[in-house]
């Protein structure tokens, strides 16, 4: 798999991206640490804010700890690893082990120059549940959306064959039913433990779930069909071992379909924002605009325009302190 060097570069956020940095970028001996804006000691991920000291503009760059894949398993437990002893009770024995540098490598994602809103995106937050009923989203959400100015360039780079062309894994070119089947940004690609693709559909005109209806049944059953199919082929995952679904609210408005291996917890793999693709297929063959009748709950942080906007409405208040 070729070196991503956009890897994290959203921009969803608007901003015109400065590629120099990954294009120099060989240590952080030039990164000054401003402060720490989240952290997660369960999924081993630290994002911090800083500057370098040789570029104009804030940075942001995201620490992640890898899973075992075997091929790093295979190396640790070897005569090259060190194991120093930390203390020892009758049959336990508790150590620190160091396995040799390229098996100790630590994910890394920079963006720079960051934007205000990408660091709004990282910083650590209060959180809401917004119950979004069809006439919310008309009246609130969708003006909202279409009123905000989103890039998506990167999306049509993809879908342009322009940017990670090497990292496509599938695609199916109708203009109808087809889509694009790429590792996320999130997944490096080595190692199936924490399998993460995105399917990025051809069609220009499909904001978000809340647009689907049975017109989209044979795109939805051509991405879950040809996406199983192709993972079962490259990765010998099958598709009972598969959580195929969509995001609601996404963080960009042009359908994509995340495919993660069941075992592994995926960021944003809660009851509050995912939808399984199997369930969405079946509501749409229930009821045809199901997805245009129904409350769909979403997940916004404080300081998202769309939590203003909510807020502005009078129909959600922060918690008083
Ligand atoms: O929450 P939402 O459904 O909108 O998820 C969007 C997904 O797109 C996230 O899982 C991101 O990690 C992924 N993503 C975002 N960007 C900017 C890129 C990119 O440039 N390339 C790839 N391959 N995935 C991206």
């Amino acid at each position: 798999m070729a070196d991503n060097k956009e890897v994290g570069v959203d921009s969803t956020l608007g901003n015109t991206v400065n590629e120099s940095i990954h294009s120099v970028l060989t240590n952080f001996g030039n990164f000054q640490q401003k402060r720490i804006l989240s952290e997660n000691s369960q999924r081993k991920i630290i994002c911090v804010e800083g500057t370098f000291s040789d570029k104009e503009g804030s940075a942001i760059v995201l620490l992640e700890k890898k899973p075992f894949s075997e091929e790093i398993l295979k190396n640790t437990l070897t005569a090259e690893s060190v194991v120093n002893k930390e203390f020892s009770n009758d049959i336990y024995g508790f150590y620190e082990c160091f396995p040799k540098e390229k098996y100790n490598g630590v994910k890394a994602t920079v963006i720079h120059p960051a934007t205000e809103k990408h660091i709004i995106k990282y910083l650590s937050q209060e959180i809401h549940l917004i119950e979004e009923t069809a006439e919310l989203y008309k009246s609130i959400t969708l003006p909202f959306l279409e009123n905000e100015t989103f890039s998506i360039q990167w999306v049509f780079n993809i879908l342009e064959h322009k940017k990670e062309a090497d990292r496509i894994i599938f695609e199916d070119p109708s203009p109808d039913i087809g889509f694009i089947l790429l590792p996320d940004l999130k997944w490096d690609a080595k190692q199936v433990e924490d399998l993460y693709l995105i399917a990025i559909v051809h069609q220009k005109d499909i904001k978000s779930l809340r647009d689907l209806n049975d017109k989209h049944l044979p795109l939805l059953k051509n991405i879950k069909e040809k996406g199983i199919k192709t993972i079962e082929e490259k990765f010998r995952l099958p598709g009972s071992q598969l959580r195929i679904y969509v995001h609601y609210q996404p963080s960009f408005y042009h359908l994509h379909v995340h495919f993660t291996y069941l075992k592994y917890d995926a960021p944003g793999i809660f009851t509050e924002k995912s939808h399984l693709l199997s369930t969405i297929i079946e509501n749409i063959e229930l009821m045809p605009d199901y997805y245009q009748r129904v409350t769909l709950p979403f997940v916004v942080k404080e300081t998202d325009n769309l939590f203003l906007k909510y807020e502005e409405k009078g129909m959600i208040k922060r918690r008083s302190v």
